[in-house]
């Protein structure tokens, strides 16, 4: 398999910048795939972007660039390149012939700590199901790469070796082993599936956690129910969802799942492997969305987990939304981070899960939000008229207030049978309840 073949080998990191992204966008993504490099146990000891007018199809970079690569190579300055960008079978092979060294890309590092980080019987299927996906056209070019460097080359695994009768061979195995997989994650869809048809007998909501990797999903979910799962400092250290009951402070049950964090460029093999997984998400009565709000490029990320709960079907639910890390911002840069955030979600809910602040705050979103009778309100308040929001408080919730122009803006909630007492100060009209 397409493994780093010792935990500290030395990677260069390489990417592209192209016309009409924005510099910053690539540095940040850049950081991120050092992070996971050293998450797949690889060393950094350097990296370098390349501004292109586009993408080399043959090799990616220019061949200049790849020159300067070899020689660094033969000067020993690395082990191997790892490209930001997802690299087709081809410009992989080319780049390895002429660099002479091993050369993965963004969602071979993925699919490696992926691979690392499956404990359960069903997270090892899908994970497999991925890589060999992954692996099936990358094997069909291995001969030409054998015949062109003479078959000297081994210790990549499975994607060099091979005379042509073994290459089919290998073909027809894998192609038979991921029918089996195909198979087997399908009974894992049907269990999950029953196990979520008895829990919605026992009549109890369901509430999926969502995020980027490394926002504080499972820390939030142990903190909210002590369940003992592991958290850690440490890119994709979920995998295997957990499901907990969490006890609402009305006394209201909710079954809470802690699920496998998003990144951008998240492969699709492996959005498409992890289907039996991320079911969870899509069929959740809500969406708890964590976001880290101490990081520079929280509004990416949560452009990513915006359409990544599109594709699971999932951007329409019911949704909390809670900026977790604030225990690392000072009263300045939250006031920031909170007012970068308002726009796409106003009724973020400020928390540190770690530091447990803001959590009654978030339980009782989380119990509005799941209530079946609620409706959202988005009313502006005249000035001398602010017995409304107190009456609001009392009977629903109020989740945030903004002085403006003429009044208090205020976004909350009111049971649906009293909603109607606060429209003529409705700004949008009643937004449809959840569920509704
Ligand atoms: N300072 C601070 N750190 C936090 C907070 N919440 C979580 N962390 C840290 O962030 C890191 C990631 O937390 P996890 O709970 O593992 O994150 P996750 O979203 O489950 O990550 P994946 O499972 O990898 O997608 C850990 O080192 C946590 O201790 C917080 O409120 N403040
Ligand atoms: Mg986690």
């Amino acid at each position: 398999m397409i493994t780093t073949r010792s935990p500290r080998e030395r990677a260069y990191l390489v990417g592209i910048l192209l016309p009409g992204t924005a510099p910053e966008a690539v540095r940040e993504q850049m950081g991120e795939l050092a992070d996971l490099a050293r998450t797949a146990g690889a060393e950094v000891v350097g990296s370098d972007v390349h501004r292109r007018s586009d993408v080399d199809p043959a090799h990616l970079i220019g061949m200049g660039k790849v020159e300067a690569l070899r020689d660094m190579k033969l000067e020993g300055e690395f082990d191997l390149v790892i490209c930001n960008e997802d690299l087709s079978p081809r410009q992989q092979r080319n780049l390895e012939l002429q660099v002479k060294a091993r050369v993965l890309d963004r969602t071979e590092i993925i699919l490696e700590i992926f691979a690392q980080h499956a404990r359960t019987h069903e997270g090892r299927l899908q994970v497999e199901a991925a890589r060999l996906h992954h692996l099936l056209p990358r094997l069909i070019g291995a001969y030409a790469y054998d015949r062109q460097v003479g078959g000297r080359r081994g210790g990549v695994g499975a994607r060099g070796g091979f005379g042509e009768q073994q290459i089919e061979v290998e073909r027809r195995r894998i192609r038979r082993r991921m029918r089996d997989l195909d198979r087997e994650i399908e009974q894992v869809r049907n269990q999950r599936h029953q196990q979520r048809t008895g829990r919605r007998r026992a009549e109890l909501k369901t509430a999926a956690i969502v995020g980027y990797t490394n926002a504080g999903k499972s820390t939030l979910l142990n903190v909210l129910t002590g369940a003992g799962v592991r958290a850690e400092q440490k890119l994709f250290a979920t995998l295997d969802p957990t499901t907990r009951k969490l006890e609402l402070p009305a006394g209201r049950e909710l079954l809470l799942t802690d699920t496998v964090g998003f990144i951008q460029k998240l492969p699709t093999d492996l959005v498409a492997a992890f289907r039996a997984t991320l079911e969870e998400v899509t069929e959740a009565d809500l969406v708890i969305q964590v976001l880290d709000g101490s990081s520079p490029a929280v509004d990416e990320q949560a452009e990513t987990v915006e359409r990544i709960l599109a594709d699971l079907d999932a951007a329409d639910k019911p949704r909390v939304v809670a900026m977790n890390k604030v225990d690392l911002l000072g009263p300045a840069s939250r006031r920031r981070a909170v007012s970068a955030l308002a726009k796409r979600y106003p009724a973020a809910v400020p928390i540190s899960a770690t530091q447990r602040l803001g959590m009654a705050e978030l339980l009782q979103a989380i119990d509005r939000a799941s209530r079946d009778d609620a409706v959202q309100l988005e009313i502006l308040v005249p000035y001398g008229r602010e017995g409304v929001l107190a009456e609001l408080r009392k009977i629903g919730g109020v989740e945030r207030t903004e002085y403006v122009e003429g009044g208090t803006r205020a976004w909350g909630w009111a049971p649906r049978h009293a909603a109607r007492r606060f429209e003529t100060f409705s700004q949008k009209g009643a937004l449809p309840a959840p569920g509704a």
